[in-house]
């Protein structure tokens, strides 16, 4: 009997799990470009051209190699709009009564696998290190999850970067060295850049018809949309950036959109490029004193702890975890997150790179955007939903407790035990952005302070009773009852009022 195999739009691996169960000879790949996929979040333009033309490739390769695929287009006059649509349409076409899937990265399409009238198995996705079995062990009986012991676990298991049992060079962890303000000058030129070829052309062309009015510019595009191109692309970051990647990982320029950063996480989430394969071409890059061994240290970290972290922490709380708001976040964000306009330099930056690139690197995403959307107590659910939509790597299972846990705080502490928050002056020593900015980041209060620096002191307050205890922050509560009452007035008084203003969807 036939059985459909399902392959979904961000699991391009030739070994995902599902193909591994087939059979070549009497099965069939099931692939399929749907609105409901890509209408469930306005998409940036540019991550479903990604998507699509690398679907594209993989149906393409698959079928050369011998496979009978099904492959739908957005376009195609049949397509019932969604996957659980195909499955049911392709089933009565090729007689088939099983589907075999692996498991998607987002609850609402395991839920939707599940309750599909035709039986779905959907198989464990063992493109990670860590299974969501392993997670649990891992993470059972602890008060606290921290992400550093994840990952020495992960160190201790993949032997990366390990000298016996012990770390190389003597620590686990080399962020210290890794905070470096903004360089005068980058010597990166950025990511490897792929002209589009005709499948490429054809998909750039389908979704600016269909999707030309979403958030984001589609053109140029340049991603890589198959696993040789993203090799290349690889390989390109750890001749030329990787060496400097870890001294400048948390700094920020007005005019340099990358900086040593690697722009792999497209690739790799979607399946064009494996984790390992990225970790072993770094570590090689260190044994071969190449690249030194903070910057690889600090790579590794972000791809074996953080990136394996995050996905345990989305599948350990559940399909509620979205929802969740700890702080009773209730603005809603600010139009300026979609047009950019704001005088803000470092926010209107930020947003116009995400706008061109669907890209923006860490820290942009963390301590300027995110920053700002939590001082401003913008429902997480909110912030979470402009996050997935907006970049060109986002699946739930890694935006989510990056955006819910790491930088909303709206889990509570489960991820981080401190806010993400900060006055201007992290950005100021961080970035250039604040050099050429209508406001002025040393200003506290009056006509033209920076609107981070009266936030910051307005969310403490707001949330003094959570975090006055917290060690990481209590210095600042010392700090701000040290003020003269005036100024505490006025600062309060002023953080009300910039509040008040965004409530009324004012130009700041
Ligand atoms: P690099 O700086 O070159 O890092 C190397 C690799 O490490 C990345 O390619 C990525 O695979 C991994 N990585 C680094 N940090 C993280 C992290 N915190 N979580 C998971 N993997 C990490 N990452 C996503 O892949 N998808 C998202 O939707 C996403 N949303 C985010 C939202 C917020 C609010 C924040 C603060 C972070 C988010 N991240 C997300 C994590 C991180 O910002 C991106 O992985 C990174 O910017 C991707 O760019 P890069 O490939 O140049 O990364
Ligand atoms: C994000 C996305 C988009 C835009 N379109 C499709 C699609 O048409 N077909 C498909 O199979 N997958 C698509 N995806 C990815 C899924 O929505 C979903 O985010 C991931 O499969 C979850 O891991
Ligand atoms: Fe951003 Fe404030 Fe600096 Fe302007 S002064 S760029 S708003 S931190």
């Amino acid at each position: 009997m036939t059985r459909l195999i399902l392959v979904l739009g961000d699991q391009l691996s030739p070994d995902i799990a599902a193909l591994q169960e087939a059979d070549k000879a009497r099965d069939v790949i099931v692939m399929a470009e749907v609105a409901h996929e890509a209408r469930y979040v306005p998409h940036h333009p540019k991550k479903i051209a990604f998507i699509f033309a690398a679907m594209r490739k993989f149906a393409a390769k698959r079928a050369a190699d011998g496979w009978r695929v099904a492959y739908t287009r957005l376009d195609d006059p049949e397509n019932s709009g969604s996957i659980p649509g195909e499955l049911l349409r392709r089933a009565a076409a090729h007689d088939a009564t099983e589907v075999i899937a692996t498991e998607p990265g987002e609850w609402r399409l395991i839920s939707a696998l599940e309750d599909c009238p035709i039986p779905v198995l959907q198989m464990p996705d063992t493109r990670f290190l860590a299974s969501h079995e392993r997670f649990e062990t891992w993470a059972e009986g602890r008060k606290q999850l921290r992400m550093e012991y994840f990952y020495r676990e992960m160190r201790r298991e993949t032997g990366y970067l390990m000298d016996g049992d012990k770390p190389a060079g003597g620590k686990w962890n080399f962020d210290h060295d890794n905070r470096k303000p903004a360089p005068e000058d980058i010597s990166f030129e950025g990511p490897l850049k792929f002209t589009p070829d005709e499948v490429v052309e054809e998909v750039l062309d389908l979704v600016e018809r269909r999707f030309g009015n979403n958030f984001g510019t589609l053109r140029p595009f340049w991603f890589a949309t198959d696993p040789h191109q993203a090799r290349e692309a690889m390989t390109h970051f750890i001749d030329h950036a990787l060496p400097r990647f870890g001294d400048y990982q948390d700094a920020m320029l007005a005019d340099n959109r990358f900086l040593y950063h690697s722009i792999l996480s497209v690739y790799i989430n979607a399946g064009l490029l494996d984790w390992r394969e990225v970790c072993d071409a770094a570590e090689a890059a260190w044994r071969a004193g190449h690249a030194p061994l903070n910057a690889v240290e600090g790579f590794i970290r972000q791809i074996i702890g953080w990136r394996e972290y995050m996905r345990g922490i989305y599948f350990r709380e559940g399909p509620d975890y979205t929802a969740r708001n700890a702080l009773g976040h209730d603005a809603d964000l600010p139009d300026f997150f979609w047009t950019g306009e704001t005088d803000m330099r470092c926010v209107a930056k930020a947003v116009g790179q995400t706008r061109d690139e669907a890209y923006a690197h860490h820290i942009q995403r963390l301590m300027v955007t995110g920053n700002f959307a939590l001082l401003a107590g913008v429902a997480p659910a909110q912030v979470h939903e402009w996050y997935l939509a907006v970049y060109a790597d986002a699946y739930e299972w890694v935006e989510a407790p990056n955006v819910i846990g790491m930088s909303q705080f709206a889990d509570g502490g489960l991820l981080g035990s401190k806010p993400y928050v900060s006055s201007g002056a992290y950005i100021d020593r961080m970035s250039d952005y604040c050099k050429g900015c209508a406001y002025k980041v040393k200003q506290k209060t009056g006509e033209g302070a920076c609107p981070f620096n009266l936030l910051y002191w307005h969310f403490l307050m707001r949330h003094r009773d959570r975090f006055e205890k917290n060690p990481r922050v209590a210095q600042m509560y010392r700090t701000f009852d040290r003020m003269e009452e005036d100024r505490r007035k006025t600062i309060l008084k002023e953080g009300d009022a910039l509040m008040a203003r965004l409530a009324d969807g004012a130009r700041i």
